[in-house]
């Protein structure tokens, strides 16, 4: 529950009141034991701003949680994802880069789990800024666990890792034993911040666990990834607003899934007694060139009237093919994806007819 109000630095004194005070809200604070009522846990999400961070939050919400994300400051909104949980969630600004700033939040907020989402999360943009994403998705992590081994050692600590780990994978399908080789500097960084999760596990005896999720989708996703790329476009063309769309390698393949289903799993994990590293995928693998074909036919299209290769687009070392084995998670956690790829291809394309008629229909360039 939420009551607008001043912003204190103090949220350590406030929280002594019962309630905690941050960037214009004051939240009243969990019910305490022995009031009844059962103690309401606090999650705090990096990278909130994200596809997963606001599934996550949606997710947290639902269960009861009470729910801070940490985002970075920037210069126009970037709350879209977020916009529908702002009355429900608190946003404490902050950055991987800033040690400072991960320890103070973690002082004020005082979390039972924190979830490490924030990451420069695409693959071409690693090549052009190699260092910086080696800084925020790989150095961040460990920034954010020196910050947990300062200040709140006995928090739940989740890394969001990648199937991009595997690169030019050594065997298929992929499990939690599978040796990385990765082929880009965003997956070498992923590589760092999984093995140093693994490190403070066993070094400090953190209950820190790692998820290698395969990629996952939606309709919040970011319009940069091929599969967002294509159901943006299956729907413009249809709507009569675009002609064409750019691919590169349509015979990339990939264990696509649903980030809705996706966060569940991240949950699961730090319910556990022991933390683990897990796999977490839907076992199959399909082309984005399938995906061209479900989506466009879709709204009635044939992809190869639209679809245009442009080499620029390929990769300067490209992940053929990723392919996952989730049994750990099936076995452990109880977990299974449960939307298909042709119902996330679909639900993709409608969910971007649905946004561009809604542009078109306030006269914005959809
Ligand atoms: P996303 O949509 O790109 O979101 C990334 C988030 O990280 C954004 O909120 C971004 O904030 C934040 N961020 C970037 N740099 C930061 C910094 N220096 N300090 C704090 N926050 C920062 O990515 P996603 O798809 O939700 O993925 C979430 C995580 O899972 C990422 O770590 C990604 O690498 C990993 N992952 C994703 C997939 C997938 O298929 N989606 C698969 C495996 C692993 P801004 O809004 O300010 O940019
Ligand atoms: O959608 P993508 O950009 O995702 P990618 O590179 O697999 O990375 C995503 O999944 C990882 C998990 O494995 C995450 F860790 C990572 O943060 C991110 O979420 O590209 C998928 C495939 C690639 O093989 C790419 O070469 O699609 C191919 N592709 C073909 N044409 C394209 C395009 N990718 C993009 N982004 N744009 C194209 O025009």
């Amino acid at each position: 529950m939420r009551i607008k109000g001043e912003c204190s630095r103090s949220g350590l004194r406030a929280r002594s009141a019962n309630i905690t005070a941050c960037k214009g809200f004051t939240t009243l604070a969990a019910p305490r034991a022995g009031s009844g009522h059962p103690r309401m846990k606090t999650a705090l999400i990096t990278g909130i701003t994200g596809q997963d961070g606001s599934h996550l939050a949606e997710f947290l919400l639902e269960k009861g949680y009470r729910v801070v994300g940490m985002a970075r400051r920037a210069s126009v909104d970037h709350n879209e994802r977020i916009a529908h949980l702002l009355d429900r969630i608190e946003v404490r600004q902050g950055d991987l880069l800033d040690q400072g700033s991960l320890v103070t939040i973690l002082e004020d907020v005082a979390p039972d789990e924190l979830y490490n989402l924030g990451a420069m999360s695409f693959v071409p943009t690693s090549w052009a800024q190699p260092v910086l994403t080696g800084e925020f998705t790989g150095i961040g992590v460990t920034r954010i666990l020196e910050a947990v081994r300062a200040v709140k050692p006995d928090v739940r600590f989740y890394q969001a890792s990648s199937s991009e780990m595997f690169g030019k994978v050594q065997e298929s399908p992929q499990s939690e034993k599978t040796p990385f080789w990765p082929r880009s500097p965003y997956g070498v960084a992923k590589v760092y911040g999984h093995w140093i999760t693994v490190n403070y596990r066993e070094s400090y005896g953190i209950h820190a666990s790692s998820g290698i999720l395969f990629n996952h989708e939606g309709p919040r996703r970011g319009l940069e990834f091929v599969t967002r790329k294509i159901s943006s476009a299956a729907a413009r063309i249809k709507l009569g607003l675009q002609e064409k769309v750019s691919l590169g390698n349509l015979d990339a393949r990939r264990d696509w899934g649903y980030a809705g289903d996706y966060v569940r799993a991240m949950w699961l994990m730090l319910q556990q007694d022991e933390p683990g590293d897990y796999v977490i995928a839907t076992g199959e693998a399909h082309t984005v060139r399938d995906f061209c074909q479900i989506a466009f036919e879709h709204v009635g299209l044939n992809f190869e009237d639209h679809v245009v290769l442009d080499p620029t687009l390929l990769r300067p070392a490209e992940v053929d093919t990723l392919l996952g084995d989730a049994t750990r998670a099936r076995n452990v956690l109880g977990w299974q994806p449960e939307v298909s790829f042709g119902d996330l291809a679909r639900l993709m394309v409608d969910a971007d007819v649905a946004l561009q008629r809604r542009l078109v229909g306030r006269g914005g360039d959809a």
